[in-house]
């Protein structure tokens, strides 16, 4: 006599919290205290095109050089474009490592960010922040005669050195107040950064926290994804 059965097993549902934070650390040049060999700087098509057609441009220079700094020139800018940045940014830090040349013009240098595209061929129009190094108050066309610079005291001169550590979601502004820029790095999805340009740069790294993924409801069986399965055994 036959003896059906019917197995079945649960699909047993689990809530699992997806935390996948996958924040994105970008460096261009490498951390080495200005030693040599250099590396190289590579701004954007779209930027450098920009930059040639700026009143104050007499070039680019790769990091760890400038004048005084390992024989390299004076009045260059160290352009560079972090690309492929992931969406949904919620938070991004640039850091930025400097030691200012031995031109007495350092004290007019500065930091400019900008999302350069191609056709965009007006790069002072296109600069989205600025700021001097250190206090200058002879100003510039890029910079803000009452700018008291990022040191906040002081002046930028040979022999400057810093490390500087800036918030795109609160730039600290010249007059006072903050920028938020994280609009614009998730509408465009790359930066561009300017250091000019009497001071030579180790390093910069972007480091960028994208949104975390909503929670996530997945089954769970023993390891196998079964929902609904019916196991079906005949015995006799
Ligand atoms: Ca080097
Ligand atoms: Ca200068
Ligand atoms: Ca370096």
């Amino acid at each position: 006599m036959g003896n059906r059965r019917f197995g079945s097993v649960a699909g047993i549902a689990a809530i699992v919290a997806v935390t996948n934070v996958q924040a994105a650390s970008l460096t261009a040049g490498i951390e080495d205290n200005f030693a040599l060999p250099s590396e190289p700087a590579t701004p954007s098509a779209a930027m450098l095109t920009a930059l040639q057609g700026f009143a104050e441009f007499a070039g680019v220079s790769d990091f760890d050089l400038n004048g005084g700094i390992n024989n390299g020139q004076s009045n260059v800018q160290v352009a560079h474009t972090f690309t492929g940045l992931p969406g949904g940014i919620i938070s991004a830090t640039l850091t930025l490592s400097l030691r200012a040349g031995t031109d007495t013009f350092a004290i007019s240098d500065g930091i400019a960010l900008s999302f350069i595209q191609p056709g965009q061929t007006d790069y002072l129009a296109n600069i989205a922040y600025s700021r001097l190094f250190g206090a200058d108050g002879a100003g510039s066309i890029l910079f803000d005669a009452n700018d008291p610079g990022l040191l906040t005291s002081g002046q930028w001169v040979p022999g400057s050195q810093a490390m500087f550590t800036l918030n795109l979601a609160a730039l600290p502004l010249a007059g006072g107040g903050t920028l938020n820029l994280l609009p614009m790095l998730n509408s465009f999805g790359f930066l561009d950064v300017n250091i000019s340009d009497d001071t030579a740069v180790d390093f910069m790294r972007l480091e960028v926290t994208p949104v975390p993924l909503p929670a996530a409801i997945l089954p769970m069986v023993s390891g196998v994804l079964l929902l609904g399965f019916k196991r079906r055994r005949s015995a006799c």
